[in-house]
């Protein structure tokens, strides 16, 4: 049978953190126990199709850098059939549990609306042979709402209903798919769900029509028996300048105004947050505040430059505060951690889609053990449970439970002295963060 990644010859291997194979985990070691499950099931690790088969390393400025083993065939569903197997050659070759998809990663779009369908059917009858032999799962499918020029002016947010009703076709057939592989989540991310300029734009008519698609999508779900979880995935600008899913807060309000709030969690992802002028923990904390924190698409961006980079991320400081938040809030299950990530343009070869995933595996496996070690400790924790304490009884718990008044607090105040004034100790929690690296 043809290989797709000849230069990796067998499954990826745990060595640990002496290694110096640049083929081989350091820290990630599936089966590891951490806590009270093992790291691939803390992690649950999905490779993005669409970064990893389907980026050519294009940008603006340049044409398609890679050229990609898997890249041949004399018509699109050939070349998509080769993309699918090298796909899952990658995923077992990797040794990761899952992967998330786009219909049009997975499938051509085709010359109109019934060869769409006909492809993707096709298609997913490949995938889901291929689920079968490898034991690799899917974690989330999506539809492309962003690519297809009709979408220039939104999706469900568009002017014209009949682009609507092509969104509709769209993600129909997209949960069809997800459905009959298995997965256990379900994407939106509104590229294009938002406006250029006010001179053109009704923004309350948008977002009306937005919470329609979205009521049409929950009532679907529930009448096909689609039972995995609805996310929508926050970003504030790129590719529209002004996007309605701007950040975790601005997406949570949107689904209370609209009764949508019991039906969708969020999926996070960390160069988004940065966008929109958070940090990744930020955003993650107020997704998980709410008991809305459903997935992560794991990646990184670059502070020097101001658009989504998608880089795998390293950096142990931001990969441990994240699965921080995640061990607090008891796992993702049935999310996971999407590594939405690509390699840079310069990096041409097959080998480089190994490497890339490889280090942020590592990173996401340190920063799982460093959590943990965190909690263990309790002294990070503790800190900030003793800054509160003066709410956990007297004054502070009358107060939450209602009990004080404006009126009975200024009273209070006159007959007390000045509150003590207490350090934040913000420079010694840093210092003991950076004493678990
Ligand atoms: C783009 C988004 C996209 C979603 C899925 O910025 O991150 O890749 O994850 O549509
Ligand atoms: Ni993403
Ligand atoms: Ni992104």
């Amino acid at each position: 049978m043809k290989t797709f990644f000849p230069e990796v010859s067998a499954p990826i291997a745990y060595e640990g953190p002496d290694s110096k194979n640049p083929l081989a985990f350091k820290y990630y070691d599936a089966n590891r126990i951490v806590g009270n499950k093992t790291m691939a099931e803390h992690l649950r690790i999905a490779v993005a199709y669409w970064h990893t088969f389907v980026g050519n390393g294009g940008d603006p400025f340049g044409a398609p850098a890679y050229e990609r083993t898997w890249d041949t065939g004399s018509t699109a569903l050939e070349r998509a059939e080769h993309r699918a197997r090298a796909a899952f050659e990658f995923f077992t070759k990797l040794g990761v549990n899952f992967y998330c998809f786009h219909d049009r990663d997975i499938s051509p779009e085709g010359a109109n609306a019934s060869e769409y369908v006909k492809n993707m059917e096709h298609m997913t009858g490949l995938l889901k042979a291929l689920q079968n032999d490898t034991g690799v799962k899917l974690l989330w499918g999506t539809s492309n709402l962003t690519a297809n020029p009709r979408y220039t002016h939104g999706a469900a947010t568009n002017p014209d209903p009949a682009v609507m009703a092509c969104a509709a076709l769209q993600v129909k057939t997209t949960m069809d798919a997800t459905k009959e592989l298995g997965g256990v989540n379900y994407v939106f991310w509104g590229g294009r769900e938002g406006y250029e300029t006010l001179l053109n734009t009704n923004m309350q008519r948008e977002m009306e029509q937005m919470a329609r698609f979205f009521h049409m999508v929950v009532d679907y779900a529930k009448t096909t028996g689609f039972t995995g979880q609805l996310l929508i995935e926050p970003k504030p600008k790129e590719p529209t300048k002004h996007m309605y899913d701007f950040d975790a807060a601005t997406v949570l309000g949107f689904l209370r105004q609209y009764d949508l709030i019991d039906h969708f969690k969020l999926n996070i992802e960390a160069n988004h947050a940065t966008l929109a002028g958070h940090t990744f923990d930020h955003d993650l904390t107020i997704a998980s505040m709410n008991g809305k924190l459903g997935s992560i698409d794991a990646n990184v961006g670059d502070l020097l430059l101001g658009w989504d980079t998608d880089q795998y991320a390293l950096d142990l400081e931001t990969v441990t505060k994240c699965m921080l938040i995640v061990l607090k809030q008891g796992g993702l299950n049935p999310g996971g951690l999407n590594f939405d990530a690509k390699v840079r343009r310069g990096s041409i070869d097959g080998l480089d889609l190994f490497y890339g995933h490889i280090g942020s595996m590592d990173a996401f496996a340190r920063g799982l053990l460093t959590a943990q070690r965190i909690l263990d400790d309790d002294l990070l924790p503790k800190f900030v449970r003793d800054r509160y304490a003066g709410y956990d009884d007297g004054l502070g718990k009358r107060i939450m439970d209602g009990k004080e008044s404006l009126t009975s607090l200024a009273e209070w105040a006159m007959n007390h002295e000045e509150p003590q004034r207490r350090s934040g100790r913000q420079e010694m929690l840093e210092n003991l963060l950076q004493s678990y690296f």
